[in-house]
């Protein structure tokens, strides 16, 4: 059992409206004081989707350079960006999100009905970011949204190799209308699956809406890390909104601290990782 708790940080998302979630950080600035001071409170890693000028998701490639080197400019957090973008986003510009040269990137194992929508990842579209991320020494992130992605996940990683960095990380992600629930028994179900994978591979937990907390603590107790933030919870209790996503790190870095496995530093999340030093 790991004696830290890796705790990323989801700040934005490509789902809530500015206009509906004010606290939500859309702009470089909102979002570098929020990486900066998730990493003061316990986070290591962010991971971001970012906005255009009128807060709408956006791939924008110059933007996504800035972004990157602004929050290595600010932070020391381990910079992860979405390759999974907005349901919309078509799969050309999901897979240059890596021209961006990020740290990691997440690499959704399979397609999800994500509410009234469909999130799509074709097999070929997996192989190639696997691929493009292997060539270009960025590490993944499996985002799994349903049991079946982790089978997928172990015949990807036996076709085609070990990720970038050689260790292999997953990211549970519950809840979501469509996907798999955000229940203790998903996870342990999940986490029997996960024998299919590599000896020493890792996974965090992140739940969608009401699920954040049962989530969090089946994560925990089954030797599990956490991810949180308003891409996934926007209420932070019954008839309570968000008020920023430090509120929701603090939270997480409470639990982790109440399991004795405190926060780990960002020095020490890029060894597990194989992410590249700072
Ligand atoms: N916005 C979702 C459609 C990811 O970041 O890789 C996809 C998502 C997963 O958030
Ligand atoms: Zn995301």
């Amino acid at each position: 059992m790991t004696t830290t708790t890796l705790i990323t940080v989801a700040p934005t998302g490509a789902e809530s409206a500015k206009t509906d979630v004010p606290a939500l950080p859309v702009t470089l600035d909102e979002l570098v004081t929020t990486a900066k001071e998730c990493e003061a409170l316990g986070a290591s890693v962010i991971h971001v989707h970012i906005r255009d000028d009128l807060a709408r998701p956006t791939l924008d490639p110059g933007r996504l350079r800035e972004t990157v080197a602004a929050l290595r400019a600010g932070s020391d957090l381990i910079v992860q960006l979405s390759s999974g973008g907005a349901v919309t986003d078509p799969e050309a510009d999901r897979l240059a999100v890596l021209d961006a040269a990020p740290d990691m990137a997440s690499c959704t194992m399979g397609t999800v009905n994500f509410g009234d929508d469909v999130f799509m990842n074709r097999w070929e579209f997996i192989v190639a970011l696997h691929s493009r991320m292997q060539e270009r020494q960025i590490v993944p992130e499996y985002e799994i949204f349903d049991l079946g992605h982790l089978t997928a996940l172990a015949r990807l990683l036996d076709r085609h190799g070990l990720p970038a960095g050689g260790h292999v990380h997953v990211d549970l992600v519950m809840g979501v209308p469509g996907g798999m629930p955000g229940t203790t028994e998903a996870l342990v179900a999940c986490r029997q699956a996960m024998r299919d994978l590599p000896e020493g591979t890792t996974f965090s937990a992140t739940g969608i809406g009401r699920s954040t907390i049962p989530v969090m603590l089946a994560s925990l107790s089954a030797g599990g890390h956490l991810r949180v933030g308003m891409e996934d919870t926007v209420t932070y209790a019954k008839g309570q909104p968000v008020e920023s996503n430090m509120q929701l790190v603090a939270r997480a870095v409470g639990f982790a601290r109440l399991a004795q496995r405190p926060p780990m530093p960002p020095a020490q999340a890029r060894e597990l990782l194989g992410v590249r030093a700072g």
